[in-house]
């Protein structure tokens, strides 16, 4: 990628920068040494899948963390291994979304070949809260990255975490071609750092690819998000330790996916020969009622009995309908989702009854954690 200070061609894109072909693991087409990527958002759900996915294909992994008072690194206990060890090939770094400086150094210290940017402030209830913050993070934090790219003058390939908050209003079936609506700060967030990727691909040749993630969830879900709030739930009263669940709008729809499959497309977007922007969903959608009583009723539970609705979880703009297109996926990345609703569902409720029973057994100890 060009480095900050050299010339751009006013209107004309670049050609985007073209780096070997890829290979798998350490035995494909990169014999120079062990492919590198760096990763923000590590600690999330889909940053401690993509983490394991790219150990398994051969990479270094890094992971940027931001420092926090209490460990958050529980979701990336299946492959921590203590950096004193010889052969680790995952490692942490400190730096912050917020802090330019702190990427720059990182980015010029690693030279990684793919930087998957995931870290965000994700939760869009609470985007209306804290519009500011979330501008900074969401939208900013992959400004900073781009242009930490530029200033270190590192070769990379660039993942944007896009997302169908920023289809907003637009009506299904939402594709690459459907024009934004955004209905919450952290949507038009998305929607601005989704452009700074495509500028920086046609101004500077940047290999940047968006990926426009319809919702996608599992096990490793944020306690807050609806899935896992409600398979939390329903395995807590299963258990007899709590009795109501309080929700928001249950008749909004969403299509939801599983998480597992959507990292490893974000991979594939980084392996074709040209950068490009791609929708990724399941083309279903169903409301959060739909999600409890399908939940509900895999633990032999009512969901009529437990389940209350709480304005104060009510968004001030909802987002209704989203239904994603992902065609051209299918068409050029060959992927298709295989896990469907009610197989999501119920891995999501069994893996919390599960979860519960570990913690009320005292199985769940964890060694600390300090890099
Ligand atoms: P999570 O909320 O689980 O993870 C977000 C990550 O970002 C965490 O690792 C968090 O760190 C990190 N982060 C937040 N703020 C900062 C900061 N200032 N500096 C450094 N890191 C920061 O999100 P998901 O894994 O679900 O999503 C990954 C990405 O994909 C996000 O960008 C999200 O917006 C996007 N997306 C997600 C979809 C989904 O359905 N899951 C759908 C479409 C897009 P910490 O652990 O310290 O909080
Ligand atoms: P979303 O996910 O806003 O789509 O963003 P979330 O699970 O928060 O909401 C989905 C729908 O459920 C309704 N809802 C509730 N939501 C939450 N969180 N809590 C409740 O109690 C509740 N009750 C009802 C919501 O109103 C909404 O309609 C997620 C995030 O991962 C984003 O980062 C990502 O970009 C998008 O998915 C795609």
């Amino acid at each position: 990628m060009a480095p900050a200070t050299a010339p751009s061609v006013e209107g004309r894109p670049r050609p985007a920068r073209r780096l070997p072909p890829a290979g798998e693991g350490t035995g494909g087409s990169y014999p120079r040494r062990v492919r590198k990527a760096l990763v923000t958002g590590v600690t999330g759900q889909d940053g401690s899948y993509l983490a394991e996915l790219l150990l398994a294909k051969g990479y270094e992994v890094h992971g940027l963390i931001r420092r926090a008072s209490t460990f958050n690194t529980q979701r990336l206990d299946p492959i921590y291994r203590d950096p004193h060890e010889s052969g680790v090939r995952f490692l942490m770094h400190y730096a912050d979304l917020s802090d330019s400086g702190s990427l720059v150094n990182l980015i010029r210290e690693l030279q990684p070949e793919e930087i998957y940017h995931l870290g965000a402030q994700t939760h869009v209830k609470v985007s209306f809260e804290i519009p500011e913050y979330t501008a900074d993070a969401t939208g900013m934090g992959t400004a900073r990255m781009l242009e930490a790219i530029r200033a270190s003058g590192v070769e990379t390939r660039f993942y944007q975490a896009s997302s169908s908050e920023m289809f907003g209003s637009a009506p299904p079936p939402q594709s690459e071609s459907t024009a934004f609506h955004p209905r919450s700060p952290y949507g038009v967030a998305k929607v601005f750092a989704y452009w700074f990727a495509v500028n920086y691909r046609e101004a500077h040749g940047l290999f940047a690819s968006n990926g426009i993630l319809f919702n996608h969830e599992s096990p490793r879900r944020g306690e807050t998000f609806v899935t896992r709030k409600i398979t939390r739930a329903v395995a807590r009263i299963a258990a007899g330790i709590q009795d109501k669940l309080y929700l928001g709008n249950l008749h909004s729809k969403r299509d939801w996916g599983y998480a597992p499959e959507y990292v490893e497309v974000m991979w594939q977007m980084l392996q074709q020969d040209e950068p490009a922007d791609y929708v990724i969903a399941t083309g279903e959608a169903h409301t959060p009622q739909e999600f409890c009583e399908l939940a509900f009723d895999h633990a032999g539970l009512d969901w009529e009995r437990h389940v209350e609705v709480d304005e104060s979880y009510f968004r001030p703009s909802e987002v209704d309908y989203l239904c994603g297109d992902s065609s051209l996926a299918k068409k050029a990345l060959g992927w298709e989702p295989k896990v469907r609703f009610p197989e999501l569902v119920r891995l999501m409720v069994d893996a919390d009854v599960q979860l519960l029973e570990d913690e009320l057994a005292g199985r769940l100890v964890r060694q600390d954690r300090d890099h």
